[in-house]
């Protein structure tokens, strides 16, 4: 395998230049940590490393250091096609270089070989209410996958530590392969006839996803490619890579790793708030019987933020700029169908909130970020987020077959690298009180020195 020769030839350079660091200039430096930050979720502190990608708070995410812009241009198509399928961008993630069209071919070759669901897990999905949330669904899913873990079963045989990222990427390619076709299952269960569609064989990994719920549709075919790309990667301090690369330091394989990711990706502030912002969407377009003006816009926005609530799919805990990612999507969507109304209300939003935003001076970041209108370009080809009958989250879902791409990417390059078990230290609040008097000769609590 091409992508796995690639991988090996870098090796001996990596290991020897994270060596170096360590031993030569572990005192170093690189990042202090405030009380606020210690508090405030850890915002910034610079404490992990992946070469996989990096989100510039102005630019936003380059993955392997390409721009999303330049992905679409220099990826590899398939003749007919207009955005890059994603074999060439798993190859990137993975081995650091643009691959060429028989290389990328190659990754989709691979996924072809693995892409079979077992039995079971079908099954342990069918054996939940239907009611169940989508990414519920699909973690059990991707859990009832361990069982067929290469890394655990050699890694009882007693497999060497250079080997890790081998049986790793044995098991990353497995997974990858089949999350589609889960993906897709969970969608027939809940919103179709419950039917197991079998992928074609000339269609890529994308593609297939949306022949699998029923799609026919080349359009389509191109967002699919186009969303698993731009959801991939986003670096290494988000809730669903972190909790992922997190877990797999404890050497969990990467069906507990990523099933842990996943579980963080569900929540309404991470992945999640794609079906939040759909839902908003359309609670302002059924509250004025179509698309609004500015003015009544402007006005429903201030009491979302009154009631409390937050403006899903705008702010960013990194980004200070409108997302990249969501530009790219609103491009496609004013390509392909502007006169959508679901759309124009997008559109007129991102007119309106930043404003909004702005003047309630909390947000730092008031732009839009990925989450803003991937749903809404969803809902333009009838894919359902929830069918009303229990809670929707399909969209996050797609999100997250997306997300299995870089974070098993991450994942691979941890194991090649030797990355050790993580193990941050905590202290008491009581002791944070003590170093700030004892340095700063202040009292903060009756009773203390
Ligand atoms: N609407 C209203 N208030 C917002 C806001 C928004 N969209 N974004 C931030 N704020 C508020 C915060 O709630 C916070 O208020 P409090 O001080 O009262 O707690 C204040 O502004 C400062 O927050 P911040 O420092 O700008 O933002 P954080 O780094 O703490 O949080 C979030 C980043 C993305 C979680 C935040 O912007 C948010 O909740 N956005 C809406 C949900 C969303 O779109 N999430 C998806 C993010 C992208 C992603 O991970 N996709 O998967």
């Amino acid at each position: 395998m091409i992508l796995k020769e690639q991988i090996l030839q870098q090796l001996p350079s990596w290991r020897a230049r994270v060596k170096k660091l360590v031993q030569e200039y572990g005192d170093f430096k690189v990042s202090e940590v405030a009380m606020a930050q210690i508090f405030g979720g850890m915002r910034n502190v610079k404490a992990l490393v992946s070469d996989i990608s990096f989100v510039d708070p102005n630019e936003g995410i380059r993955l392997r250091g390409y721009k999303i812009e330049e992905l679409l241009e220099l990826l590899p198509k398939r003749p007919g096609d207009s955005v890059p399928f994603s074999g060439g961008i798993y190859f990137l993630l993975l081995v650091g270089r643009i691959p060429s069209f028989a290389e990328a071919m190659e990754v989709e070759e691979e996924w072809k070989k693995r892409q079979e669901v077992p039995q079971h897990v079908y099954d342990v999905i069918r054996s939940m209410p239907k009611t169940t949330s989508p990414m519920t669904l699909f973690s059990m899913g991707i859990l009832a996958l361990q069982g067929s873990s290469l890394f655990a079963k050699r890694y009882d045989e007693g497999m060497k530590k250079e080997d890790y990222w081998d049986a790793m990427l044995e098991d990353s390619l497995d997974l990858t392969a089949k999350a589609p076709a889960i993906a897709a299952f969970i969608y027939n269960y809940k919103f179709r006839q419950g039917q197991i569609v079998k992928p074609k064989d000339e269609l890529d990994w994308a593609a297939n996803f949306g022949w699998m719920i029923g799609i026919e549709d080349k359009t389509y075919y191109d967002l699919a490619r186009l969303y698993f790309m731009i959801h991939s990667d986003h670096e290494s301090g988000n809730v669903s890579a972190h909790a992922t690369y997190l877990v797999s330091s404890a050497l969990s394989d990467i069906f507990y790793s990523t099933s842990a990711g996943m579980n963080g990706l569900a929540g309404p502030l991470h992945g999640r708030a794609n079906q939040e912002a759909m839902g908003w969407l359309l609670e302002v377009y059924r509250e004025f019987n179509g698309v609004p003006s500015k003015e009544q816009l402007a006005e429903y926005a201030w009491n979302t933020l009154q009631s409390g609530k937050v403006i899903p799919g705008y702010g960013h805990a990194v980004l200070r700029k409108t997302d990249p990612r969501f530009t790219v999507q609103l491009e496609f969507g004013e390509k392909y169908f502007p006169e959508d109304d679901l759309f124009r209300l997008a559109k007129l939003v991102y007119e309106v909130v930043p404003q909004v935003l702005i003047q309630q001076g909390k947000a730092k970041d008031p732009w839009p970020n990925v989450d803003a209108i991937s749903g809404t370009i969803q809902h333009h080809f009838g894919v359902l987020d929830g069918d009303g009958n229990g809670p929707g989250g399909f969209y996050t879902v797609l999100f997250g077959v997306s997300r299995l791409l870089g974070v098993s990417a991450n994942t691979v390059w941890a194991r090649a690298l030797g990355a050790p078990i993580e193990r941050p230290k905590s202290l008491t609040t009581s002791m944070l009180e003590n170093m700030v008097e004892q340095q700063l000769g202040v009292k903060l609590r009756e009773g203390s020195e």
